[in-house]
């Protein structure tokens, strides 16, 4: 089980955790759900749908992105909190800000997703210094503005990564934090190769055998573009692939934008894997 603030959730059926970007310049839907009534209104069509986790972010990460002041993602996100706070599901806000995951806490949020992989002994100290809020720990190499300049020459990529996540929940679970609390991210197009994002997903066993639930995030993601030669509005197909490929490789969570096409595939997937013996 995850313990998720208010909420308790079962990790073994794959979960879909669905995007609801607060920002005028994500990637892939930036701008479309900047005002906070259409997150607010998105947010509950995306449970509607079916999601079991909605994912609030202020700030893009998306390569070389700026940084947003603290001040002004603090705007963006607590009203679309405020206005998730009955939707049902537990509420994960996407920020890497110590400032920021504190404003969310005070505003309800039950989960704190920092694509830092709480790197930031301040990120540590707000995440210890709260109950129950489940952690999302993402491992990225440097940092949005600068990561994709040049990835890492990694050895092996699929150690590194699940090296560097297991130093980080070392680090939590010495501050105080219980492991029913965390969940591991390959940190999938942050600071990696085309090449080294497919290794990781076909690995993600790896990171699962560290014992914590893995969440995968790849819709939408220049990976799809790479092998399917879509643009970002047609890459639907190839990240509904890519996320049943991630739960075969042992991925838990799913982080989505497309969650009713997400939430037919599992069903597929799963009446297949229950088919089998
Ligand atoms: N990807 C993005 C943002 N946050 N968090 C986790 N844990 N894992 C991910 O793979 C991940 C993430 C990028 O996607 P999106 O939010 O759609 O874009 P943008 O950063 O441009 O807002």
């Amino acid at each position: 089980m995850l313990l998720c603030g208010r909420f308790t959730l079962p990790v073994r059926a794959p979960l879909v955790m669905g995007i609801v970007n607060a920002t005028p310049d994500s990637f892939s839907d930036g701008g479309r759900f900047f005002q906070p009534e259409a997150a607010i209104a998105h947010g509950h069509a995306l449970v509607a749908q079916g999601a079991h986790i909605l994912d609030v972010g202020g700030e893009s990460t998306r390569p070389g992105a700026a940084t947003v002041p603290d001040a002004e993602e603090i705007a963006r996100i607590v009203p679309v909190l405020e206005g998730l706070r009955g939707a049902g599901v537990p509420l994960s806000v996407d920020t890497r800000k110590p400032a920021v995951m504190q404003a969310a806490l005070a505003a309800g949020a039950d989960m704190l997703n920092d694509v830092n992989g709480f790197r930031d002994p301040q990120a540590q100290a707000v995440a210890a210094s709260h109950p129950s809020c489940a952690l999302v720990v993402m491992h990225m190499h440097g940092e949005p503005g600068t990561m994709q300049v040049a990835p890492p020459d990694y050895a092996d990529v699929v150690a590194e990564v699940r090296d560097w996540l297991a130093i980080r929940c070392g680090e939590l679970r010495a501050a105080g934090i219980g492991a029913e609390r965390l969940v591991l991210d390959p940190g999938l197009g942050f600071g990696k190769t085309v090449a080294q994002n497919y290794r990781l997903l076909a690995h993600l066993d790896a990171l699962s055998a560290l014992g914590y639930p893995v969440l995968a995030g790849l819709s939408r993601k220049s990976m799809i573009g790479a092998v399917t030669g879509r643009s970002v509005d047609e890459r639907l197909p190839g990240s509904l692939a890519g996320a049943l490929a991630a739960v075969v490789h042992g991925a838990t969570l799913l982080r989505v934008h497309d969650v009713a096409a997400t939430v037919d595939a599992l069903a597929v997937w799963r009446e297949v894997s229950t088919s089998q013996g």
